[in-house]
């Protein structure tokens, strides 16, 4: 008998929107092939779990004929392309999405190798020796790179952990008229290695909207040719731009765009959750955010039946769907006569069942049992510890606070811990590092508050904060900003700065 593989798979779906009919060939999938789930991701996309080898590629076909596929999702080329969703601004949205896609397909590796593989696709002649690929050359990327587009005033996408960034710079009728780019954010390190650390992007310049393409692929061209291929931990672009300076790199940048970027545009986000309920887009069209816990889309035993739901929905919807960067799902583009069948399906399977503002705030990442790299829980034990943690905000009469808290089972920081105002990351069996004092919009890195406590212990670290925000915080003041204001924790610096006292 032959081993029982399984296998993850994750599509490739720039900006997170599909359509009414790939969400049914999905859904398909899930309950044919993987375990019974969907898992909406951190970048807009949808995971499988538990798909064993004889099945991989009935599940490739299918996913082909709902017009997706799973190429460049992994490996050391440009991932999947995040796009704010924005409901509410309908024409911002389009122009952020049309960019993230335009982005997708110019820097999507032109190998039939996947067609191959998975779908006996032809050889191409002369066969993929002689195939050199157009933009990545024959040594593709020095590591994985990830590219986003964001619209202010929502930092939904959290512009400021990826390694390219476009930020929408409106005009008063909310037309982008050009995009400020940012270089060098990241997340990932490695426990007790300074030379490894998360960092927050920098804003490098300003671009034309007919520039952005072209932008996009110097950038990742010069990480191409500068990453260090030597040290691997240390090849993504923020490493990059630490050794040569951001100076150099633009000038590199501008060099092969052919002309130099504009001085960035000033802008100003708000925070990076999304927003919740019915919201109607500038251009009249209805848009319904759901909260997805950690993104799992599944049937929940006495609770919402996230899978059914959403199928009976998608079977109606005319629409489509968009997925968040925060693992959420928006039905989005409902008509308004649509709009009663569609609350009233949401309301049969108890799609908005009950999720205070700090369930709302918080993301995790997949960890344990499937991921191989997680040191502790995170998806299975975050909605415990939050139980835990909204009775304590209660108490101080901070149930309605938006406070962000993100959770990883490593330091590989899957769920973008470092610019949550509670991060929570995994070091060992129910055992986490608390980083606190990270800024509600997503710019800021957190610092380390209490290394390696155990998971019984991170609400009695948090309570006394929390009383302490609800006596003296100022009007507005968010809960980040407060811990460094108060004294509880120090501003921390971006890089390699991440890990000072
Ligand atoms: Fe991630 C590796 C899950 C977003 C940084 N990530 C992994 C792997 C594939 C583990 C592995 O290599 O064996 C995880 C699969 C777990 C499983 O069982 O499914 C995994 N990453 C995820 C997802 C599913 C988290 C989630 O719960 O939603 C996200 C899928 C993204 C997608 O749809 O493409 C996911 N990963 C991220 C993000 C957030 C983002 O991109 O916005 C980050 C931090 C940003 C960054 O890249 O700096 C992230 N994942 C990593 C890293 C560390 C990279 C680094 O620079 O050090 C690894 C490990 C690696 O690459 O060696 C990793
Ligand atoms: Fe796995 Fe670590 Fe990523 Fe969580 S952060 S999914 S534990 S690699």
């Amino acid at each position: 008998l032959d081993k029982a593989y399984s296998f993850m798979i994750r599509l490739r779906i720039a900006g997170g929107v599909v359509t009414p009919q790939q969400w049914l060939v999905l859904d398909h999938i899930a309950t044919t092939y993987a375990n019974g789930t969907l898992r909406a991701t951190t970048r807009q996309t949808f995971q499988y779990h538990g798909v064993i080898k004889s099945n991989l590629k009935r599940t490739m076909k299918e996913i082909d004929a709902a017009l997706l596929d799973t190429i460049a999702a992994c490996g050391d080329v440009n991932r999947n392309v995040m796009a704010a969703t924005n409901p509410a601004q309908a024409g911002a949205h389009k122009a952020a999405y049309d960019l993230g896609k335009a982005i997708s397909d110019t820097l999507l590796p032109k190998t039939n190798a996947w067609r191959e593989i998975w779908l006996d696709g032809e050889k191409v002649v002369g066969g993929e020796e002689e195939f050199v690929e157009p933009v990545y050359g024959k040594t593709y990327l020095p590591r994985k790179f990830k590219i986003v587009v964001a619209v202010p005033p929502s930092n939904e996408v959290d512009v400021f952990a990826h390694d390219l960034g476009f930020i929408a710079i409106l005009d008063k009728k909310n037309r982008v008229t050009g995009w400020n780019v940012t270089v060098g954010g990241g997340m990932g390190s490695t426990h007790g290695e300074t030379d490894t650390f998360p960092r927050t992007a920098d804003v490098m310049g300003f671009c034309k909207p007919e520039d952005a393409l072209k932008v996009a692929e110097a950038v990742m061209t010069v990480q191409r040719d500068w990453g260090n291929r030597k040290v691997r931990k240390n090849a993504r672009l923020k490493y990059t731009i630490e050794r040569f300076g951001l100076a150099a790199f633009r000038a590199e940048v501008e060099k092969r765009l052919g002309k130099p970027l504009a001085e960035a545009k000033p802008f100003r986000f708000e925070n990076n959750v999304d927003r919740y309920g019915w919201t109607e887009g500038d251009d009249g069209r209805h848009h319904l955010t759901l909260y997805v816990p950690s993104g799992r889309i599944a049937d929940v035993k006495d609770g919402p039946q996230f899978l059914t739901g959403l199928r009976r929905i998608a079977e109606v919807h005319e629409g489509d769907f968009r997925l968040t960067g925060n693992q959420n799902v928006i039905v989005a583009n409902v008509s308004a006569g649509k709009r009663a069948e569609i609350e009233a399906l949401v309301d049969a399977h108890a799609l908005t069942k009950g999720a205070g503002a700090l369930r709302r705030s918080s993301i995790a990442c997949v960890a344990l049992p499937t991921c191989g790299l997680a040191l502790a829980e995170s998806e299975r034990y975050l909605p415990s510890l939050i139980d835990e943690l909204e009775e304590s905000l209660a108490e101080h009469g901070l149930s309605e606070k938006e406070i962000t808290i993100r959770m990883t089972g490593c330091p590989n920081g899957c769920a973008r811990p470092f610019i949550a105002e509670i991060g929570l990351v995994g070091r060992g069996p129910e055992r986490y590092h608390l980083y606190l004092g990270a800024a509600h919009d997503g710019s800021r890195l957190s610092k380390l508050y209490a290394p390696d406590i155990a998971a019984s212990e991170v609400r009695g670290a948090l309570d006394p904060l929390f009383a302490d925000y609800a006596r003296q915080r100022r009007d507005g003041e968010h809960f980040g900003d407060f811990l460094i204001r108060a004294g509880h924790v120090a501003r921390t610096g971006n890089g390699p700065d991440f890990h000072a006292n």
